[in-house]
């Protein structure tokens, strides 16, 4: 029988992006087939997508599909073994935590060996930039900074303090006893009362994870409930560790972020020159193959090739950390991964970890394209395969040796392109590099507090609230479509966002990340402060680790004053509006744990177990005064998380004050 014809996707209805839209239609015309296609093919499993299939032993897979029409009275769906569906969507969550949290953690993780390295000088490539923010983790994670001499406090000699700080941060990872020591010294004292109330302040980072797996091994915990409570454990253990953990040692190491242009979308690649796109997370490969490919040395070798230079770009998060903190332009989106090599001019494509898709080295063979491999643990079968995909271990100690291999892979392959190149034009202009430092200087003050003037804005109700909008993009959904949607829905309504991840990229390729887009698509009091300060409304504070920025803008708020007592109280609100990896649902926990209302789109993983899909999305408000929920329509979506602001603003009686905002000219004359 001959084989069913492959469908393609219709690239308009796949992408709301129109270079993506192009460079979906060159690849059907070329017979190449990205994810896009393969979407079209391939049907998920609803009972899986609901979170009601387990496979955690070889009786399974136990598939619990939901009745049509809902559970009528007790639910008496079971596995083989008797797990019952919300024992299933519970085990199946927190090991999704497990796999979101040990990414961004074993990322921390070798950051915080490099940094070990520096601080003992060890290698040549990486030195201690940012001291004032050593010296401020350092108390962080209780190490002194300053001695007595002479009967004067005077700060320590800073190499010990590094190394100290080295020390002390690896042992976040796998201390024996204590607890993880940011969850006291960073979260709101209420916040850190509240986990310690309900028993999930974090031991260490690796114990959390680990003991996700023991409790969801057949036969252990079998109560929703409890399995939640280490769900928790793992995702503050993430947030307010891990990826925290990764932020401040790449800022020591690296830079803190202060804004920066650049530029967004696939029409940053450029025909004439060399172009080596960056794909993954961690900065610490990336940051050196920025230094070399800026070197004259590199530059005359690809003009030797008959470049006019070399262009870097970055896809996910590593561009994420590239354009933070040094401007180099972002690529596009985890679902343009493929894209960029479609267009033919991808002279090499560098990887290093999570989200790197596959596929991607079957389309790097149809093209010129090098693709390489450089994490020992993230490796493909086809970089042992013949072809364009090779693997270079990247070793911190040979940094500058390994990056100046991989740049001149790059330029030597400038010469072979095969393909007639098509880049399309479109991009973005775009500012980026905000953190909670420059957050502080472009909206603080010196009265009352470090944010006190973001706090007197949401106080006068110019600006509502703020939301932190972040997170992947899905091919279940028309990329960036929801990103793009929720995010102008709530500018519109004076909601300050601060976005990471592909959220972040999403918006930049939109123009949502310049001062001049708040007169265009800014509700007016939220206009008025993004003009009176210069800053765009959407705020881009970077990579998927770097949502622990978002936690910190949140603990400065609180701590500037008269926005309540703890994250629970502000007027602030968390969205996932195209989710899809695990590590998603560890930041949507974090979030939430933190006392942040979340909402996320496209799909969720508990839909298929309505009792404990309930407790999460409204008993937890009581245990955290963060919840969760799920909305597909974008609209609708920033609407739920704009009534969670307005309930907020009315507990805090603030409400008023917003009403008064709204009033033109005229309501204000009357007034007079
Ligand atoms: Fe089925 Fe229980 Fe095994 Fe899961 S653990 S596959 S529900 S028998
Ligand atoms: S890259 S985790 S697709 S945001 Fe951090 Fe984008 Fe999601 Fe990866």
């Amino acid at each position: 029988m001959a084989e069913k014809a492959k469908k393609l996707a219709d690239p308009v209805a796949a992408s709301y992006d129109v270079a993506s839209q192009k460079m979906i239609k060159r690849a059907q015309d070329l017979g190449v087939e990205t994810v896009f296609d393969r979407a079209a093919n391939m049907k998920p499993c609803s009972i899986g997508a609901g979170g009601t299939c387990c496979k955690n032993c070889s009786m399974g897979p136990c598939r619990l599909p939901l009745p049509k029409g809902g559970i009528e009275g007790k639910d008496e769906r079971k596995g083989l073994c008797g797990a019952t569906a919300n024992t299933i969507a519970a085990r199946n969550f927190i090991r999704m935590i497990a796999g979101g949290a040990s990414a961004h953690s074993d990322h921390g993780r070798g950051v915080a060996e490099v940094f070990m390295a520096a601080a003992k000088k060890k290698t040549e490539a990486y030195k201690i930039k940012d001291t004032t923010k050593l010296l401020a983790v350092a108390a962080d994670l209780g190490i002194a900074t300053t001695e007595e001499v002479d009967g004067e406090q005077v700060q320590r000699n800073i190499d010990e303090i590094a190394v100290e700080t080295a020390e002390a941060a690896l042992n976040e990872w796998g201390k024996s006893e204590g607890e993880l020591l940011y969850a006291k010294s960073k979260a709101p004292a209420a916040l850190y009362e509240t986990w310690k109330k309900n028993g999930v302040v974090p031991r260490n980072i690796d114990r959390e994870i680990v003991e996700i797996m023991h409790r969801t091994h057949i036969g252990v915990d079998q109560n929703y409930q409890n399995l939640m409570k280490q769900g928790t454990r793992a995702a503050i253990a993430d947030g307010w560790g891990g990826s925290m953990l990764a932020t401040d040692l790449q800022d020591i190491l690296f830079g803190t972020p202060y804004p920066v242009a650049s530029e967004a979308n696939l029409g940053v690649m450029k025909k004439d020159m060399v172009n080596l796109v960056i794909h993954g997370h961690e900065p610490i490969l990336s940051e050196i193959i920025v230094a070399v490919a800026q070197t004259q040395e590199m530059i005359d070798y690809a003009k030797e090739k008959g470049a006019n230079g070399i262009q870097l770009s970055g896809i996910c998060c590593t561009g994420n950390e590239l354009v933070q903190r040094h401007g180099v332009p972002l690529c596009g989106t985890f679902l343009q991964q493929e894209l960029a090599i479609i267009t033919g001019a991808c002279d090499a494509m560098v990887v290093d970890i999570q989200c790197i898709m596959q596929n991607i080295a079957n389309v790097a063979n149809c093209f010129h394209t090098k693709l390489i491999t450089t994490h020992p643990i993230a490796r493909m079968e086809q970089d042992l395969e013949p072809g364009n995909v090779s693997h270079i271990e990247f070793d911190e100690h040979h940094a500058v040796r390994d990056a100046t291999r991989i740049v001149k892979i790059a330029i030597d392959n400038f010469t072979n392109r095969k393909a007639e190149v098509m880049i399309p034009e479109e991009k973005s202009p775009i500012i980026a590099g905000f953190g909670v430092e420059s957050i502080e200087y472009h909206l603080g003050g010196t009265f009352r507090g470090s944010y006190f003037t973001l706090n007197d804005n949401i106080i006068n109700g110019r600006i509502r609230g703020v939301a932190g909008v972040v997170g992947c993009n899905n091919a279940r959904t028309r990329h960036n479509e929801g990103h793009i949607e929720v995010v102008k829905e709530l500018i519109k309504n004076d909601v300050l966002v601060l976005t990471t991840g592909c959220n972040a990229i999403a918006c930049a390729m939109e123009g949502l990340l310049t001062p001049e887009s708040a007169a265009v698509y800014c509700g007016p009091g939220l206009a008025e402060v993004c003009e009176t300060v210069g800053i765009p409304p959407v705020l881009h504070l970077g990579s998927c680790v770097d949502n622990s920025r978002i936690l910190l803008a949140a603990a400065e708020v609180v701590k500037a004053g008269g926005l309540g007592n703890d994250i629970r109280d502000l007027p602030v609100a968390g969205s996932a509006p195209e989710w899809m990896s695990e590590k998603a649902i560890s930041i949507g926990h974090y979030f939430v744990v933190s006392g942040v209302y979340t909402v996320f789109g496209v799909t969720m993983p508990t839909s298929g177990a309505p009792v404990f899909q309930d407790y999460i999305f409204n008993e937890y408000e009581k245990l955290y005064g963060g919840m969760w929920d799920f909305e597909i329509d974008p609209i609708k979506h920033a609407h739920k998380m704009i009534a969670h602001i307005d309930k907020k603003r009315k507990a805090l009686g603030i409400d008023k004050a917003r009403e008064r905002v709204l009033m033109d000219m005229s309501d204000r004359q009357a007034l007079d």
